[in-house]
């Protein structure tokens, strides 16, 4: 991986016309933080009344200076202190029955106090995320603004904090934009607010921002990467050490901060049969970063996917960062373990965190399970392809991904897209982030959800123009559901590419409410889905090239696109699992499935 992403963000940052965070602080589990996580005062401010004046300007003094009246002539119109309350992280549709279907803005604010270790520290604000766009203020004063609702950002605070009585606000606003990324139109419930942890990170004057330490491509034992460091004394020399491993890498950073490590070693390789993860120290000076990294191979070759130069098959199942138990945006441990935990039980090593970045404990856990992810961003449907804007804001968000999650093994594919309809202008604006992709990381494959054309009655043909340029073929398909064609169908269906690489089904589904009985043929039924899926297994089982598949969905999500009433009831049935956590017929298809699903010699 090369640093250019420090250079790409700010040159994003300029287009975005804000000023977002482009010195992301990574590894943010392992380092001395201070969570302000808890009941939160918020404002419900959906003419951003808080923001703009009466004629549409922004406010001088807007909602962020918190203020309060000086004497009771003077006149002020809100009031943090006596409003409700939100915790924070978590959406704020599932926390008030009022703001379920809220589209808006929320300010959000918090008072704390903070003692430094010494007077040399320095101190950050982190947000894991906060959906969609985010102003941030902090004792009157605004500190930056960020754009994207499911990747980290942080800012400096260091000059602007108290010991005591500092107050945090932030205007959260989840409208969405045709010119978003996702766009208007999706099919997943549009959560708002600060929907991740946030924290305080206290740091060293000059401190480790940033590592990557990675198996290098096509690499079995040769050790690549590099450590950014932010601060004063940039030239310094810094360590890399694994104690189980018996190996240390001395290097010097250049003026810009940053060392080149490389060392060759032999390391038990990460695998869904062996998640082994290694204790990785970075030292500078007195500054020591920890992380747990797995180390692994990934690669193709024809047809085929190799995990440490071995072919695999990705047995998975696509996620929504939604517990449907609570109706509520996944963001803790716990969550993660639930979801994970069902993948598992379904005989998963696999899994696809659909349509967007999850949060980090997702990435971790799944590093410690063994687990294989894809991870994309919100790319999705009909964005706007020709609006440099947009482009702008999707490298952001995939930039943001990508530096966060770099160094986690279980990540094997980023992926660009979802169901994208073909033109000129897409196909252009989907190479740039392949470009942008292989710069930062090129250690993993990259892949993205097409759909199929050109196919006739019995044969589906993979041959989008993107396919020469991603590494693996994702596709998307619903015979048997979407469209006239019975779940029978598949029989006689057979799959054709005019490309040299692996496909992933990375979506397969059909509704069925839990509970409800009937004939095959009965659309909603568990019978329904369970047929299907026993048509579609026997069906992608024929695939030559087949090398993956996700089935649509683990679970049944809220969608405000499905309002069939006592079926949908706005939750999309697709889930092998229902909202209350009961398995589905379905489920019991797909698990066999995976149990008896081998490569084929
Ligand atoms: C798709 C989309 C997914 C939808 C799903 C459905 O193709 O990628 O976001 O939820 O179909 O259920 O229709």
């Amino acid at each position: 991986m090369k640093n250019y992403y420090l250079v790409v963000v700010f040159i994003l940052s300029s287009l975005l016309g804000v000023s977002q965070s482009f010195s992301l602080i990574t590894d943010v589990d392992n380092r001395q933080t201070t969570k302000l996580n808890g009941k939160w005062k918020i404002i419900i401010d959906q003419y951003e009344n808080g923001f703009y004046n009466y004629r549409y300007e922004e406010s001088p003094t807007g909602y962020f200076r918190c203020e309060k009246p000086m004497d009771p002539s003077q006149l002020i119109e809100y009031n943090f202190d006596s409003s409700d309350e939100l915790y924070v992280p978590g959406d704020w549709n599932s926390q008030m029955e009022q703001l379920k279907w809220y589209e808006g803005t929320i300010w959000y604010k918090r008072s704390f106090d903070y003692k430094k270790e010494n007077d040399g520290k320095r101190v950050f604000i982190y947000f894991g995320a906060v959906n969609y766009k985010s102003h941030i203020y902090l004792n009157g004063k605004k500190i930056g603004e960020h754009t994207g609702g499911f990747t980290p950002f942080n800012f400096e605070i260091t000059d602007l904090l108290k010991e005591k009585d500092n107050f945090l606000v932030v205007k959260a606003d989840n409208k969405r934009m045709k010119d978003g990324v996702p766009t208007l139109n999706t099919d997943w419930w549009n959560y708002g607010g600060i929907t991740r942890d946030v924290k305080i990170i206290e740091v060293e004057n000059t401190f480790i921002q940033d590592t990557y330490i990675q198996l290098e491509k096509g690499s079995l034992t040769q050790i690549g990467g590099w450590i950014q460091l932010n601060g004063d004394n940039k030239s310094k020399k810094v360590k890399v050490s694994i104690p189980e491993a018996k190996l240390n890498i001395d290097a010097v950073t250049d003026d810009h901060g940053v060392a080149k490590i490389s060392a060759a070693t032999k390391l038990s390789l990460w695998s869904p049969e062996n998640p082994k993860l290694y204790e990785v120290f970075v030292i500078s000076g007195t500054d020591t970063l920890k992380d747990q990294i797995g180390f692994r191979c990934v690669e193709t070759k024809g047809y085929d996917i190799l995990l440490n130069k071995k072919p695999v098959l990705l047995k998975g199942i696509c996620i929504h960062e939604e517990v449907p138990t609570r109706g509520a945006r996944a963001y803790s441990m716990e969550d993660a373990e639930l979801l994970l935990g069902w993948a598992k039980s379904l005989g998963c090593n696999y899994v696809r965190l659909a349509h967007y970045p999850h949060n980090e404990n997702m990435t971790r856990l799944a590093d410690k399970m063994g687990l294989m992810v894809w991870s994309e961003i919100p790319v999705y449907w009909t964005i706007e392809w020709s609006n440099p804007l947009v482009l702008a804001n999707a490298k952001n968000q995939l930039t943001e991904m990508i530096m966060r999650d770099k160094n986690k093994a279980s990540v094997v594919i980023w992926s660009m897209a979802n169901e994208t309809p073909l033109s000129a202008p897409r196909l252009t604006f989907l190479k740039s982030l392949i470009d942008l992709t292989r710069q930062l990381d090129s250690t993993r494959l990259i892949s993205a959800a097409l759909e199929v054309h050109n196919s006739d009655k019995n044969t589906m043909m993979i041959d989008d123009a993107l396919g020469e340029y991603l590494d693996v073929l994702g596709c998307n398909e619903y015979i048997g559901w979407y469209g006239d064609k019975k779940p029978e169908a598949c029989d006689d269906i057979s799959w054709k590419t005019i490309y040299n690489k692996p496909l992933v089904i990375s979506e397969t589904g059909a509704d069925a409410a839990y509970g409800l009985h009937g004939g095959t043929n009965e659309r909603f039924t568990e019978e329904y889905q369970e047929n299907y899926f026993k048509h579609q297994l026997g069906m992608l089982n024929k695939i030559e090239f087949l090398r993956g598949i996700s089935p649509w969905i683990l679970a049944d999500f809220r969608s405000p696109r499905r309002p069939l009433p006592t079926v949908q009831d706005f939750w999309n049935r697709k889930g092998l699992i229902s909202e209350h956590g009961e398995k589905k017929k379905a489920f019991y298809v797909v698990k066999s499935f995976y149990e008896n699903w081998k490569l084929k010699k």
